[in-house]
């Protein structure tokens, strides 16, 4: 960990009814996967949410209604800074691993796929952000890369028990232009690396850090309210409306 502590935003991921049978002691609550982001001006282009297979998850109360899924870990940040119904006192409703979130149907704020699914992604980090992950591929070389790898393998797929129709329908959404890099960013700056697969790490890092720095410095909104401004000006605009409309929480670790 840092020394500078880390400001995320919190996208709230709405699961959809009906619960599957893993679930049943969640019924009557609204149950969110919390996806922790550095870019909520990306969410219009969600294409699915990511969960490591292996990773465990809790249910966590927020409050009388509000169920969060997230790793234990953050729950005990969150019950810190006031996002658990006991102060400083996570509790945990139901124990859960990524295989049990893996084709939960979910509604993500902002996003134009008004539909997105829980796909796994093998490498999440368990000690950062909530250990869930929400994908963007137009802007995201990680979620890029995992996507290609799931759309191009169905061995892959099967692995995981993936049905094609969470994956295959969900195509890159172009949300920010980048002048060197045009409307899919983290598509070309993959493809002009040559990155075959997320284990790439090095290329990969390379990748993440030529579109993160050009989105923020040279990036212009193409979609949403913020439509014509720079990426600069819109991320605090568009993280203060998703926190004021319940969407989304502030975080930090
Ligand atoms: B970002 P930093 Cl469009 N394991 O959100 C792996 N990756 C994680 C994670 C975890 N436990 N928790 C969060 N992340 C990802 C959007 C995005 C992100 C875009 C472009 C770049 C980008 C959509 N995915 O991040 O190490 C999340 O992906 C590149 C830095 O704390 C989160 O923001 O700097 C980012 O990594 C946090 O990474």
């Amino acid at each position: 960990e840092g020394v500078q502590p880390q400001d995320y935003t919190l996208i709230k991921m709405e699961v959809m009814l009906p619960f599957p049978p893993k679930f049943k002691t969640l019924e009557g609550r609204k149950v969110f996967l919390a996806a922790a982001t550095l870019r909520p001006e990306t969410m219009y282009g969600q294409t699915n949410a990511w969960v490591l297979p292996e990773g465990k998850y809790g249910a966590f109360e927020v409050n009388d209604t509000d169920v969060f899924i997230l790793t234990e870990r953050a729950a005990l940040n969150l019950a810190y800074q006031g996002f658990s119904k006991t102060p400083k006192q996570p509790s945990c409703l139901a124990e859960l691993t990524g295989y049990d979130l893996i084709g939960l149907p979910l509604k993500s704020p902002l996003s134009f796929n008004k539909v997105i699914y829980a796909l796994p992604m093998l490498t999440i980090l368990t000690d950062k952000g909530t250990g869930i992950v929400t994908s963007v591929p137009s802007d995201a070389p990680d979620d890029y890369m995992a996507l290609q790898v799931l759309k191009a393998k169905p061995a892959f797929r099967e692995k995981f028990g993936v049905k094609d129709e969470w994956v295959v329908p969900f195509e890159i959404v172009p949300i920010i232009n980048i002048p060197e890099y045009g409307d899919k960013a983290a598509e070309k700056v993959c493809l002009d690396l040559k990155i075959k697969s997320q284990n790439e790490k090095e290329k990969l890092a390379e990748a993440k850090r030529l579109t993160y720095l050009k989105g923020f410095t040279d990036g212009t909104m193409l979609v949403g309210e913020c439509e014509g401004m720079k990426v600069q000006e819109a991320k605090s605009l568009i993280r203060t409306k998703l926190i004021e409309t319940g969407e989304a929480v502030m975080y930090s670790e």
